[in-house]
């Protein structure tokens, strides 16, 4: 990992973030080829699918469909440990999610009248879940609970088929999948399944969906793109990110680790420290060089670590830190300093506290939700969670003096743009 130092220079917030630029994704190349697979699934339907599953999974005549008994065999076929470690996840998601759900609040704007704000969930929602080098039972649940949460009827799940399980969803997927009672799963892939959940595939019986969320790679995420105005869909996900602000009382070990962890992801992920410590850079360089050796997918994480994207930042004090992670926006953010103020880290995905709240944490057991805003997203985006399913709804009943204390106002604004019949609209209710 490279250091970059900082000291004793005042940046503007677009120089912070040249300092350490995340990986692009090639994103606008693909976009014609997406838009060509979600038409033709929109045109073709199951034909169409079928044709993208030869050429791009290598599988044949599988069930696109899939029947109740591969969901219950693969449950049956799940080790106990992860069985149970995923009843604890979805049992403690649950609970976090419900705490997201708005309440329905009335205000009286004055007597007689009235406005409600009610938060109601959309009918349908199509859960994406990757089959390539990731297979994540934990995204599974992160999207699947709050969805749930939200009160969303009817939860479909695609995840492409896989040639290794003869054409079937892989097995853990499934599995999660059957914990949830989501029964309604497709084995199709990429932009196809995009395509499929925003236009419908009659003769599988899948209806279009409202809303689309979950991660994928690029052409997934270019295939969001296209249906997006006929679905709503979740924020893009990018290479995962970790910021990490320390002081010098952290622990260098538990910080390196925390940086390696992420980096595990894939080549692309960005893991940086920053801290106004040179010893604790130092310390962290070393554990970092040790971990990153000895690590099972050492080689990604390796190129992760050494890329333009990870850094080891020395800042003057906390408070160039935190104008540091401001600026960076990062998906989540750990904080290693005693008494931090959490308040003023106001874009990040998620803050994670503390010695004793890892990312890792969050990624499976927290409750948390995984799905988080990458690449600069966290200053405006927030991750998924229960209002990814919900929209707000205004219902507004005024009585006949309350419509009168306001007439002369409709009339005067009505007159000012040229639209005398909203006026007389409201006049006419007050006329013998
Ligand atoms: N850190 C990833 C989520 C994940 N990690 C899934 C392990 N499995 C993006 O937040
Ligand atoms: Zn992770």
């Amino acid at each position: 990992m490279r250091t970059i130092d900082l000291r004793g220079r005042e940046l503007t917030a677009a120089e912070l973030l040249a300092a350490v630029p995340r990986a692009q994704a090639a994103r606008d190349l693909a976009l014609a080829t997406a838009a060509e697979i979600v038409a033709d699934v929109a045109e073709h339907g199951e034909t169409s699918l079928r044709g993208q599953a030869e050429r791009f999974d290598g599988v044949e005549g599988h069930a696109i469909r899939v029947p109740q008994h591969h969901l219950n065999e693969a449950l049956a076929g799940l080790e106990p440990a992860v069985r149970s470690a995923l009843e604890e996840a979805i049992r403690r998601v649950r609970i976090a999610s419900a705490a997201q759900v708005p309440p329905d609040v009335v205000t009286e704007i004055g007597p007689g009248a009235r406005i409600e704000q009610r938060w109601r969930p959309v009918r349908r929602v199509g859960v994406y879940v990757p089959g390539g080098k990731a297979v994540y039972p934990s995204s599974v649940i992160m999207n699947v609970v709050p969805a749930q949460v939200a009160g969303v009827r009817a939860v479909a799940l695609a995840s492409p088929p896989q040639r290794d399980h003869g054409g079937r969803v892989h097995p853990v997927i499934l599995a999660a999948a059957r914990l949830l009672d989501v029964t309604e799963v497709y084995a199709m892939g990429g932009a196809g399944a995009i395509g499929a959940f925003a236009h419908g595939v009659p003769s599988l019986g899948l209806d279009p969906v409202d809303v689309i969320s979950g991660p994928g790679n690029n052409f997934v995420a270019l295939a969001k793109r296209v249906v997006a105005g006929i679905v709503g869909t979740d924020s893009e996900a990018g290479a995962t990110e970790i910021l990490v602000v320390a002081d010098a009382d952290a622990d260098p070990a538990l910080v390196a680790a925390d940086l390696v962890s992420q980096a595990e992801h894939d080549e692309q992920a960005a893991a940086v420290l920053v801290t106004d410590s040179s010893e604790l850079a130092e310390a962290v360089a070393v554990r970092v060089a040790e971990r990153a050796a000895a690590t099972r997918h050492a080689a990604r994480v390796q190129i992760a670590l050494d890329g333009p994207q990870s850094a080891i930042v020395l800042v003057d004090d906390i408070a160039a830190a935190t104008a540091f992670s401001n600026a960076y926006a990062p998906e989540h953010l750990e904080l290693h300093i005693t008494d931090p103020r959490v308040d003023e880290f106001v874009n990040a995905g998620a803050v994670f506290v503390g010695s004793h709240t890892p990312v890792s944490l969050g990624d499976y057991l927290a409750g948390s939700n995984h799905v988080l805003p990458t690449g600069g997203q966290a200053r405006y985006a927030a991750g998924l969670g229960a209002a990814t399913f919900l929209r707000s709804q205004q219902v507004i009943a005024y009585d006949r003096d309350a419509l009168r204390a306001v007439h002369d106002d409709i009339v005067a604004l009505s007159g000012s743009e040229q639209l005398p019949a909203h006026g007389e609209a409201v006049s006419a209710r007050f006329e013998a």
